[in-house]
């Protein structure tokens, strides 16, 4: 490790020349940009407590109607990246939002990509490309980059779900945009979880030997996603981790090219110590409570909250009951990092 040369070791008269030439001398800032064996990570383990979080988004709804807000939303911002950035993590943005009762949120489309996941109330939905998704608690709605989406809320009280969104990402690259659309109409009812993609291992006869469609599947239904982890439990080691991905039914790849899904399920009085992954992920708790190691950092977490998980953190999740399962929505962005050929795991150390 050669010992790099300082700023302050350069002449004042030479870094005014490159500064008027908007030069940049690389030696000073090279171990910043690229440290040795793992990267610097502003990123911090934070907690939000849906507890926190719930009276002040229904105050939100008393404070700013619908119409003034578009989406009304307040984003989990991750302190170490500045919250005015709101990133939970580098690369996913994640925010609560609040629909009352006969509230519309108006149908408009975008490059970054995102992905839903109800946290309570019944009777909401989105539409997505004219496909009514219903929104039950733990229901997960993808809207793909570039699909027309609306919200509407057709039940009794209050719905609030978990936006993800590849946000961050999105905007670093400037190319984050949006285009506002005319409500969609309806294609079809009930929507494809429940009729062209209903069963794992089935899919439309028509689609075989054609191009994969990249976006088949926008709605999992948590009853059914719910079961599945119940049945894998059967077929898991006592010291393996009953883990799901949520993949495209037509690829079985990812279903979104950015941020990757999955969902686990930790049996009662479990602790899970998942590899040690070089990507960021937020975790959201669909049911049950425990706590968590995140680097050293301890996070105690219950029923609604959600919480980021850095780059290359060491990670243990532990479900507190002893009677119940807890279930966890993992929203991570894996993805990327594959994409880019950096994705690493390693063993928990
Ligand atoms: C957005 O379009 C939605 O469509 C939610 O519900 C959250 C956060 C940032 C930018 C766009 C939505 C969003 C968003």
């Amino acid at each position: 490790m050669a010992e790099l040369g300082t700023l302050d070791q350069l002449p004042a008269d030479y870094l005014d020349d490159l500064e008027a030439r908007n030069l940049v001398p690389l030696w000073p800032n090279l171990r910043s940009v690229m440290p040795y064996e793992k990267p610097a990570r502003k990123s911090q383990p934070v907690l939000w407590r849906y507890r926190d979080i719930r009276p002040l988004l229904l105050k939100a709804g008393e404070l700013t109607p619908i119409e003034k807000a578009e989406r009304r939303v307040l984003s989990l911002a991750n302190p170490g990246l500045g919250l005015e950035n709101m990133m939970a993590t580098p690369s996913i943005y994640i925010g609560m939002q609040l629909i009352l009762p006969g509230e519309s949120a108006p149908c408009h489309k975008h490059t970054p990509a995102a992905v839903r996941c109800v946290v309570e109330g019944s009777g909401g939905f989105t539409t997505v490309e004219g496909e009514k998704c219903p929104m039950e608690k733990g229901d997960l709605i993808l809207t793909p980059s570039g699909t027309w989406h609306e919200h509407g809320h057709q039940g009794a009280d209050p719905v609030v779900w978990m936006d993800a969104l590849d946000m961050p990402l999105v905007y670093y690259l400037e190319s984050s945009y949006c285009i506002d659309g005319e409500s969609q109409p309806l294609r079809n009812v009930p929507d494809a979880s429940q009729t062209r993609y209903r069963r794992a291992g089935l899919v439309p006869y028509a689609s075989l030997g054609k191009a994969r469609a990249p976006y088949p599947l926008y709605r999992y239904p948590w009853t059914e996603v719910r079961q599945a982890l119940r049945a894998l439990e059967a077929d898991t080691a006592a010291d393996g981790i009953v883990w799901l991905a949520y993949v495209n039914p037509e690829t079985g790849g990812e279903c979104l090219p950015t941020l990757g899904l999955s969902t686990v399920m930790l049996r009662p009085g479990e602790t899970a110590r998942p590899v040690r992954r070089s990507a960021s992920a937020v975790v959201h708790v669909i049911e049950g409570e425990g706590e968590s190691l995140i680097d050293g950092v301890e996070i105690a977490w219950e029923e609604d909250d959600t919480f980021a998980v850095p780059t290359h953190a060491d990670l243990s999740l532990t479900n507190r009951s002893t009677a119940r399962p807890a279930y966890l929505l993992v929203v991570d962005d894996a993805p990327i990092q594959r994409k880019l050929a950096f994705y690493e795991e390693f063993p928990p150390g």
